[in-house]
């Protein structure tokens, strides 16, 4: 896991977009954030996974493989749409198992984007109601699983003057006392 906040820059969304010199975001600040993360080393990962799982009652998951051959046609149409500003009413959950992205979330009250690199082994959790945004990085590759709690609510509220009184919404700034 690496957190900094992004450049702001314009040019490729797939690029680092470190800030000269870096800002580094701490731990501590993304937890301020509600955004939750453990390292699972891959090798036997299995029965820790299970472990948070069970313990958070995330109930299920699936595996998405964020490839130009995984994602088929949709390829493009998921990529564009990944990276648009948005939030869920309920948390995103990623496990990488391979390959590597940038996931940025909106810090609050600052507005500002910190952009998380995920590594094989990472596990992040986006609270519902946080503004974020997904891309892949220079590796063009990323293969998670996604856990879910009953059913997948993954729809995206891309971020607008409804997503900012959205109940989920309200509740995250409440949360992260904002
Ligand atoms: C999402 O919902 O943004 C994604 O699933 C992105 C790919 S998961 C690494
Ligand atoms: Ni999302």
């Amino acid at each position: 896991m690496r957190a900094y906040y992004y450049d702001n820059l314009p040019g490729d969304q797939r690029a680092p977009h470190q800030c000269d010199p870096p800002r580094p975001v701490s731990g501590e600040t993304l937890e301020k954030l509600n955004v939750k993360f453990w390292r699972i080393e891959l090798d036997g990962y299995e029965d820790k996974l299970n472990a948070v799982a069970k313990e958070r009652g995330y109930k299920n998951r699936d595996l998405i493989n964020v490839t130009k051959e995984g994602l088929g046609e949709l390829y493009e149409q998921k990529i564009k749409g990944f990276f648009e500003e948005h939030m869920h009413e309920d948390e995103e959950i990623r496990y990488i198992l391979s390959g590597s992205g940038y996931f940025d979330v909106r810090e609050s009250p600052s507005d500002e984007w910190i952009r998380i690199g995920v590594d094989p082994g990472d596990l992040l959790v986006i609270p519902a109601g946080i503004y974020h945004r997904f891309t892949l990085d220079e590796n063009n590759a990323i293969k998670a699983l996604r856990l879910f709690q009953d059913e997948p609510k993954w729809i995206p509220y891309n971020r607008n003057a409804e997503t900012e009184v959205n109940p989920h919404r309200l509740e995250y700034l409440k949360v992260v006392g904002v």
